[in-house]
């Protein structure tokens, strides 16, 4: 009796604990030019309340004859009230250096597109670059490369939802063979 209440009081904790950090989202946005190679990632959500404002790319710089990635991951700025509560991430590849942040001028996320490289014979390196709109109308563009070419838009944030979350396609380390790293992102929109 004593251990089957024991086993009870512990499973009902372990169910508030989860109920406590899962934050609820409404909308996924995705676009059609995503590369394929390499698995998704865990979707990682802004802390309760605040709403991406900006992000930062890992992003390898030109290899020569070498094997290039380009972006292999990206950040999320999670902002609440004006203050920075954290950054989040989802899987990201092994190379290059995070940017510094870029933010918009005011407001958050609300929807991306993406410049990807698509497969070829040769070296590929998938995502290039990331482009968002802020909820106040201003673009912010990341210091990604230049090999891709860019696709259309992914749907908005609507009801005045903005951007809380990431999820990220990343190949593996393929070792002597062709790197890409970033292959696809997704983002989902708070209330
Ligand atoms: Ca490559
Ligand atoms: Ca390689």
């Amino acid at each position: 009796m004593f251990l089957n209440i024991h086993v009870v009081v512990v499973v009902v904790l372990a169910l508030c604990t989860q109920q406590l950090s899962a934050r609820e989202y409404y909308q996924t946005l995705r676009v059609e030019n995503g590369a394929r190679l390499g698995s998704w990632g865990p979707l990682e959500m802004c802390p309760l309340d605040s709403y991406a404002e900006g992000f930062s790319m890992r992003v390898e710089s030109r290899q020569g004859d070498g094997d290039d990635t380009a972006v292999n991951g990206i950040r999320l700025t999670c902002v609440k009230d004006g203050r920075q509560y954290g950054t989040v991430d989802s899987t990201y590849g092994y190379w290059g250096h995070w940017t510094p942040a870029m933010s918009c001028r005011s407001g958050a996320l609300t929807r991306f597109k993406l410049n990807v490289e698509t497969a070829s014979e040769g070296d590929d390196t998938a995502v290039n670059n990331i482009k968002f709109v802020c909820s106040e109308g201003d673009f912010i563009e990341g210091s990604g490369m230049p090999w891709g070419s860019w696709g259309s838009w992914s749907q908005i944030c609507h009801s005045g939802g903005r951007i809380c979350g990431i999820q990220t396609r990343v190949q593996g380390r393929q070792g002597r063979g062709d790197d890409t790293a970033l292959n696809d992102v997704r983002f989902v929109c708070c209330r």
